[in-house]
């Protein structure tokens, strides 16, 4: 009798040909056929994806289409994000938000520069190589508080590449400039920085924004923003928050806005799914959700279709933070290829819930991602690998959980 090693296996590449018409929900028989020969999913496909139980069916495709593009390397950053203040025009009407304060109310927060730069030192000595800065929209802080801000960073950390302000910063900004986006982002690329983090997308559709997120710039206009940007030079990630009040059909419009954006300036660098946090926040209230959370078969769903419908964006990142190390991990068996990086120290999904740790440790990304069967690469913020050999690290055995390095920052 024949028998088979682990070098004799096949790689999943070549598995899903074999695994056509074996899928328990027959539905997936033709998208499957499309995945094996690289033809694009539509809407019709996306819909019988989100309807689909057949999660580990699900799961091979996803798998299937990563592999082409990635192979076995899974991407992580040593990063460091830094929300530095938390007042915020909108406080009452993202009502998803958590973090968000007036600028009067109890635990309103602004740092000045130097409260940053304090926080920032973190980095010396420690692997950092992002810094991830994202807050709340005030009414008065200018552009020149950023550009300072990355200026001031740079000077002190040359190594560093900054991620910095999302789409709706980037809006509000340039309205209490009275300038052009196109103007702003010149100004931030100038300063130093060196891509767009991806969130404030939440989802595209107008009737879900007049639901959560009122008074957000539309979608129309984050895609607007992110377009400036991707011609600029600057590169950016895109996000979707799911598990609130959106329908398969906002998700699949939302993804669909993302793809035909990609499609057009090949701008994004990755894609991640963000699971909505229910716990102080008025939609968690009025939804009667509060203390719940999405499910791992949701969390790995919106991975796995992410990956399959959004066949033109390079990487599809899992957020750790919000998901846990360990659904994190078993996304990477889901068509992911991408873990979020060492984090260090943030507010905005702590406030709203996540149960999870502050900071995975550098050792103990590489530990999950290796743990998973996949090779660790240690990339900057436009995915230019920085380390693949890791011996003399020394990995936790199954230590995804282990602390870190003490935490010190200035709230
Ligand atoms: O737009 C806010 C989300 C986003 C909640 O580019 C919430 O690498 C869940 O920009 N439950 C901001 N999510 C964060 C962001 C980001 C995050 C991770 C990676 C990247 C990247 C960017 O945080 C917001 C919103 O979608 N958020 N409140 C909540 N209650
Ligand atoms: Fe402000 Fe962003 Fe929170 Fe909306 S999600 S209230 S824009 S911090």
């Amino acid at each position: 009798m024949a028998t088979t090693t682990s070098d004799t296996l096949p790689p999943p590449a070549q598995v899903l040909p074999l695994a056509i018409g074996r899928f328990r929900d027959a539905l997936l028989h033709p998208i499957a056929e499309k995945v094996a020969t690289g033809q694009r999913l539509d809407a019709a496909d996306a819909r019988v994806l989100y309807a689909t139980n057949d999660l580990i069916g699900l799961g091979t495709l996803a798998d299937f289409a990563n592999h082409r593009i990635n192979g076995e390397r899974v991407f992580f950053s040593a990063n460091q994000h830094i929300n530095p203040t938390n007042v915020c025009i909108l406080r009452h009407t993202c009502v998803f938000c958590s973090y968000a304060r007036l600028a009067k109310e109890e635990g309103a927060y602004t740092r000045t520069l130097e409260e940053v730069y304090q926080e920032a030192e973190q980095a010396r000595g420690a692997p950092t190589r992002e810094f991830h800065i994202v807050g709340g929209l005030h009414p008065k802080l200018g552009l020149s508080y950023y550009t300072d801000m990355i200026r001031g960073l740079k000077e002190r950390h040359p190594q560093v590449q900054i991620k910095a302000l999302t789409a709706v910063e980037i809006a509000h900004l340039a309205r209490i400039e009275k300038s052009g986006i196109a103007e702003v982002l010149q100004r931030l690329k100038d300063a130093g920085l060196t891509s767009l983090p991806g969130g404030g997308a939440e989802v595209f559709s107008t009737a879900v924004r007049a639901t959560i997120a009122e008074r957000k710039l539309t979608g129309a206009e984050w895609i607007a923003v992110h377009r400036v940007a991707h011609g600029l030079g600057i590169p950016s990630n895109c996000t979707m928050l799911y598990g609130h009040v959106e329908t398969a059909d906002d998700r699949i419009e939302h993804l669909t806005m993302l793809r035909d954006l990609q499609d057009e300036t090949g701008g994004f660098l990755t894609y991640i799914p963000l699971a909505y946090h229910t716990e102080h926040n008025e939609l968690g209230v009025s939804l009667g959700r509060v203390g719940s959370a999405t499910t791992g078969f949701e969390d790995l769903k919106n991975i796995a279709i992410g990956r399959l419908f959004l066949d033109n964006i390079p990487h599809v990142k899992t957020h750790w933070p919000m998901v846990t190390p360990f659904m994190s991990q078993i996304a990477l068996a889901f068509g992911c290829d991408d873990v979020e990086g060492t984090v260090v120290y943030e507010r905005v999904y702590h406030e709203a819930g996540a149960h999870t740790d502050m900071q995975l440790p550098y050792e103990g990304l590489v530990a999950l991602i290796r743990d998973a069967g996949k090779v660790p690469v240690e990339r900057d913020s436009l995915y230019q690998s920085l380390r693949e050999d890791f011996t003399g690290l020394v990995i936790p055995r199954g230590g995804t959980h282990r602390p870190g390095l003490p935490v010190v920052h200035s709230a």
